[in-house]
C-alpha cells in the first residue's frame, strides 16, 4: 500500500513538471515592455526651482529638446536640472548670513571670491551657466549682424578669424572650463578661456572683461552625445548661438 502511494506521488510529480515549465515560459514571455511614457522621461525646465535663497535659477528660454541634435535633450535636462540647480543652491548657502547677500552676482564675482573655494566655484557656476543658456537658442546660429558683426570684423579681422580663435580656445582649454567672447575694459572684443568655474569677471584671470558669449566645455555638457569628441560639440555650438542676445550684451557694454 505504501509502495503504491509512493508510486502515485512520483507519477503526479512527473505530471506536474511540464506544467511548471510551461508556466515559467509563459512568465518570461509576459514580462511587460517599457511603456512609451517610461521611455520618454524628459521633464519641463519650468518645474525646476532652487531652494529659497537670494539667487533664483535663470529661466531656460526653450525646452530641453529645443537644441537637438546639436545638444540632446537628456544632456540639457541633466545640465539644467541637476548641475545648474546645485550651483544655485550652493551659492545661496555660501552667501547666507554674509554681506554678499546684498550684492549682484557680477559684484560678488569681481570681489574677493577667490578667498573661498566654495563661493568661487558656486558663484562662477551660477553666473556662467545663466549666461550659457541665454546665448543659445533653437533656429539660431549663422553669423552676427549689424553692430556686433562690424565689431568682430574690426577686432578679429573677420568672422572666420573670430570663429577659429574661439574654437581654438575651447578646444585647448585643458580639462574642465569655459571659452568666452568678452568686452575688455577698452571696449575691445577678445577671446579667452578659464578653468573650472572661473570667469573673466574674476580678479585673477589673464584677460579680464565682461563676457557676452559663453561655452561650457566641461564633459557633463557634451559627453552623452559626443563622448571624447569635444571638437564636434564645439562645431555644433556654432549652429545654436543666439547672436541677437550676444549683440544686445555687446551694446550694453559699449563705452
Ligand atoms: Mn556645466
Amino acid at each position: 500500500m505504501k509502495k503504491t502511494t509512493a508510486l502515485l506521488l512520483c507519477f503526479s510529480f512527473l505530471l506536474m513538471l511540464p506544467s511548471c515549465n510551461n508556466k515559467k515560459l509563459t512568465e518570461v514571455v509576459e514580462v511587460p515592455l517599457p511603456s512609451a511614457q517610461e521611455k520618454i522621461s524628459i521633464g519641463n525646465p519650468d518645474d525646476v526651482k532652487a531652494d529659497a535663497g537670494t539667487f533664483e535659477m535663470a529661466k531656460l528660454p526653450y525646452s530641453y529638446d529645443a537644441l537637438a541634435p546639436n545638444i540632446d535633450a537628456r544632456t540639457m535636462e541633466i545640465h539644467y536640472s541637476k548641475h545648474y540647480l546645485t550651483y544655485t543652491n550652493n551659492l545661496n548657502k555660501a552667501i547666507a548670513g554674509t554681506d554678499f547677500k546684498q550684492l549682484t552676482i557680477e559684484e560678488i564675482l569681481s570681489k574677493s571670491v577667490l578667498d573661498s573655494t566654495d563661493l568661487r566655484n558656486n558663484a562662477g557656476g551660477y553666473y556662467n551657466h545663466s549666461l550659457f543658456w541665454e546665448c543659445m537658442g533653437p533656429k539660431a546660429g549663422g553669423q552676427p549682424k549689424d553692430t556686433l558683426a562690424a565689431a568682430i570684423t574690426k577686432d578679429f579681422g573677420s568672422f572666420e578669424n573670430f570663429k577659429s580663435q574661439f574654437k581654438n580656445a575651447a578646444t585647448k582649454q585643458f580639462g574642465s572650463g569655459w571659452a568666452w567672447l568678452i568686452v575688455d575694459k577698452t571696449g575691445k572684443l577678445q577671446v579667452t578661456s578659464t578653468p573650472n568655474q572661473d570667469n573673466p569677471l574674476m580678479p585673477n584671470v589673464l584677460i579680464p572683461g565682461t563676457p557676452i558669449l559663453a561655452l561650457d566645455v566641461w564633459e557633463h555638457a557634451y559627453y552623452l552625445d559626443y563622448q571624447y569628441k569635444r571638437k564636434n560639440y564645439i562645431d555644433a555650438f556654432f549652429n545654436i548661438i543666439n547672436w541677437d542676445v550676444v549683440e544686445k550684451k555687446y551694446k550694453e557694454n559699449l563705452k
